[in-house]
């Protein structure tokens, strides 16, 4: 199995190389022209393009990833939403654990149909600890998974559930508010996570725009995920 992405994060971390996943949702890209997309992912300051979303309802996902395995040397890791969402073409996935919510589905039952469908794959497998922080409206994660996000007033219980998370062995720690959020992570709440655990902080949900990057990084994540503003406008990083 391979090894290479979590070290990379791992050194990013350790560096203070501040990291960039652009985000592709199979269900929104268009494969007829996704070669201006992946052009625009080459021209960008990312460092990893993640694929996957909450429902991804169509058959694209190894198509895609095919795609952008041909013209793009960044590294493909998986974000999936269900055990369907899993292709042998990417380098890793992100094995997520749902812990700011208590539906058992997302915390281990996904986990258990998954595990002998990754077994077969080469895939680099990264536990993560996935924390839903509230954000305004509903958002399709809490929609699908039927939990309730955390409270964005209370970092405490957010660094709480990270520090379980790191404890269990989750290798990252992702703070999501929701694709398409209206307010993004609260940057105090980024802050005292990262101070306060010792893995890697990816931090996503309703950024959408340079300085919001900037806001969190600065705060303390190491791998912002950018998704809808890129989406909107191929153009973003310019
Ligand atoms: C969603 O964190 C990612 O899982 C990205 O969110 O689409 O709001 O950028 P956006």
């Amino acid at each position: 199995m391979k090894q290479n992405i979590y070290n990379q994060l791992l050194q990013g971390k350790l560096g203070n190389k501040k990291m960039l996943a652009i985000l592709l949702d199979p269900d929104k890209v268009d494969l007829n022209t996704v070669e201006i997309l992946i052009e625009k992912i080459n021209q960008s300051p990312a460092t990893h393009v993640f694929v996957g979303g909450s429902i991804v309802e169509n058959n694209i996902l190894s198509e895609l990833i095919q795609k952008i395995k041909q013209d793009c040397q960044l590294p493909v890791v998986l974000f999936p939403g269900n055990p369907s969402q899993i292709s042998d073409l990417a380098d890793a996935i992100l094995f997520l654990s749902l812990i700011s919510g208590r539906n058992p589905d997302y915390l281990i039952e996904h986990q258990v149909k998954a595990a002998p469908i990754l077994k077969q794959t080469q895939l680099e497998i990264i536990s993560t600890g996935y924390i839903l922080i509230e954000s305004g409206t509903e958002t399709a994660v809490e929609r699908v998974s039927k939990t309730k996000p955390l409270d964005r007033n209370n970092p405490e219980l957010a660094l709480a559930t990270a520090q379980a998370g790191e404890m269990l062995g989750n290798k990252l720690v992702y703070l999501e508010a929701g694709s398409g959020a209206k307010q993004a992570v609260p940057l105090k709440m980024i802050e005292l996570v990262s101070q306060n655990i010792e893995i890697p902080l990816l931090v996503g949900g309703g950024i959408v725009d340079l300085q919001g990057i900037q806001n969190a990084y600065d705060s303390g994540a190491d791998l912002v995920i950018i998704g809808t503003a890129f989406e909107n406008d191929m153009n973003f990083f310019k």
